[in-house]
């Protein structure tokens, strides 16, 4: 067979295409592949629901490639080490009593465990907007509104393409990016929070940090969670720095709660 060119042009094109007819109606959006996004991607993938996840880099992990000061260890407590064994990492107890691992490991097995379970990976595209309905009665959101990064890049003038999903995650990291679009297009919504408000994420204390992520993790608006920095920006705890046990957490918790919504 000749390796003609316009058979890889073709390949491609067709190929992309028929994953990306897929994913325009499925249950859930997750916006950010970091930690929680990823973790949040392969609970959900495993118990049947059809998940896409929208990251904005051409390539997953967030965070988690640098570790801390760019020594790439991942670092994490006793309560999440489980979800670390559950895509292959074996996470090493210091004398400190806290668990270490390889980062590039920690990415590696995080993405391919994500995939094998059915998520759907999508690199490349800035998710800016939401999809709504029912702007003053019982509105929801329901559904992403993207572009290429590369457009965004650009500053070119190309409409965006819609995503339709029973629920969306902002595990978008210290910017909670989806939330703040959608406060800022949607002031009649009332968030979560004690002030209605994104409040913003506060110093650095480890110990508080990654409880309240956890506690954080929640549906802020109607069809809207946030998991990850994204719930500790919007609900104003303290940031907790290189330990990362508390982004599984929250992404095991919002697989959950929207597994049981959407049951
Ligand atoms: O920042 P990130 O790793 O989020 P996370 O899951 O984890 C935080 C930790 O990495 C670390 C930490 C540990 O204690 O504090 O910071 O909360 O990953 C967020 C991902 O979202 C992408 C972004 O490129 C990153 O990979 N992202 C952000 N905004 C958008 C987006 C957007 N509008 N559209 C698509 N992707």
């Amino acid at each position: 067979m000749e390796l003609d060119e316009t058979l890889i042009t073709k390949t491609i094109v067709e190929s992309f295409t028929r994953d990306f007819l897929k994913i325009t109606d499925v249950d859930v959006v997750i916006v950010g592949a970091g930690p929680s996004g990823v973790t949040a991607a392969r609970y959900l993938a495993e118990k049947g629901f059809s998940v896409v996840v929208f990251e904005r880099n051409l390539y997953v992990g967030g965070g988690m490639w640098g570790g801390g000061i760019m020594f790439p260890k991942i670092v994490i407590q006793e309560a999440a080490k489980q979800i670390l064994e559950e895509v292959g990492l074996k996470p090493e107890k210091t004398s400190r009593g806290v668990y270490v691992v390889d980062s590039v490991e920690a990415v590696s097995r995080f993405t391919v465990s994500a995939i094998e379970a059915g998520a759907k990976i999508m690199v490349g595209f800035n998710v800016e907007d939401v999809v709504i309905r029912g702007f003053k009665d019982k509105p929801k959101i329901c559904g992403v509104v993207l572009n290429w990064t590369a457009v965004e890049k650009s500053g070119l003038h190309v409409d965006p393409v819609a995503i339709k999903s029973k629920v969306v995650v902002d595990s978008t990291g210290h910017e909670a990016s989806v939330v703040r679009t959608a406060v800022k297009k949607f002031p009649e919504a009332k968030l979560q929070t004690k002030t209605g408000e994104i409040m913003g994420e506060k110093p650095m204390w480890v110990e508080v940090g990654e409880a309240e992520v956890v506690k954080n993790t929640c549906e802020v608006l109607p069809g809207l969670y946030v998991a990850g920095m994204a719930a500790t920006a919007v609900f104003g705890s303290p940031r907790m720095g290189p330990i990362f046990g508390g982004m599984f957490l929250s992404g095991k918790k919002v697989a959950e709660l929207i597994a049981e919504k959407l049951k």
